[in-house]
């Protein structure tokens, strides 16, 4: 990807020169890998200070649960789970807050509130989302998921995964485009997990540098998925390795944004990783 300057994520800047983390913050009673852990607001705001203060470039904070077969949520109750955590973080987080959300009502209240980003796990094609992120005026990352949350891991299929997610996305990018969001304040996301079998999953990460090919920064989530239980017959608590792993592939492969669960850790990878970029273009 050519230079670019950093992300202006309402006052506060999102640096994707080199790869970063994104500190995952769930404000859901049933997220699958940290559930109720950090359901109050308290405890919230701790947590995403800890995690910026681990390395986190940006917090994605979710109040409704994506997992597969989760329940929907309504918009009002994502509001009141999600607002009190972000006007309590405004004066005090250093880094954005990314609001992952699928409802134009909570994007406007959210970024209202002082979000700074929209992590859309539906790429805005909820009736409303594209025209609510236009006038939000923040970035947006667009994610490729096929069918929805509760049914979508039934039996996804594709005759091409890499081809059919890159075309999915080149389309968003133009329906973004259309409605008056300016690409520089786009990120693209393969969706790992999201209506793909283990198939599907090796094959994108496998081909992920098609997908980077869009020449938008390239966002990925492959912390504690279930994917990595099934491959490796491991616990959800117990993916930290294969998670760094994981995300150093999808960073050779040109990925930007790191969602992570596990920031330290992921920060210390990418810290070398850029370490070694950054020695290979000095002068011998
Ligand atoms: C992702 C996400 C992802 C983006 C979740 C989980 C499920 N947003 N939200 N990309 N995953 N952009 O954390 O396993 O992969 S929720």
């Amino acid at each position: 990807m050519p230079p670019q300057p950093p992300l202006d994520c309402a006052g506060k800047p999102l640096d994707l020169s080199h790869p970063q983390v994104m500190g995952v913050l769930n404000v859901t009673p049933d997220s699958f890998s940290d559930g109720g852990d950090f359901f109050s607001v308290g405890a919230a705001c701790d947590r995403a200070l800890a995690m910026a203060e681990q390395g986190a470039a940006v917090i994605d904070l979710g109040g409704e649960s994506t997992r597969p077969g989760a329940a929907p949520v309504p918009a009002a109750q994502e509001i009141d789970r999600v607002v009190p955590v972000i006007e309590a973080l405004q004066d005090t987080l250093p880094v954005p807050i990314s609001i992952d959300t699928r409802k134009p009502e909570v994007m406007r209240a959210a970024v209202a509130a002082g979000a700074g980003l929209i992590n859309d796990v539906g790429a805005l094609r909820a009736p409303g989302a594209l025209q609510a992120a236009a006038a939000c005026g923040v970035p947006v990352c667009l994610m490729h998921m096929q069918g929805e949350p509760g049914t979508m891991q039934a039996d996804p299929r594709y005759d091409d995964v890499v081809a059919e997610v890159r075309h999915f996305l080149a389309a968003r990018v133009a329906a973004c485009e259309a409605a008056g969001i300016d690409r520089g304040r786009l990120l693209v996301d393969p969706g790992f997990g999201f209506g793909k079998n283990d198939d599907h999953n090796l094959a994108l990460l496998a081909g992920l540098r098609d997908i980077a090919g869009l020449g938008l920064p390239l966002l990925v989530g492959l912390s504690r998925k279930s994917m990595i239980g099934r491959l490796l017959g491991l616990e959800v608590h117990e993916r930290l390795a294969s998670s760094l792993a994981l995300a150093m592939m999808a960073v050779e492969r040109g990925a930007r944004l790191v969602r992570a669960h596990d920031v330290a850790e992921t920060w210390q990878a990418l810290q070398l990783y850029t370490a070694v970029v950054e020695h290979g273009v000095k002068p011998a």
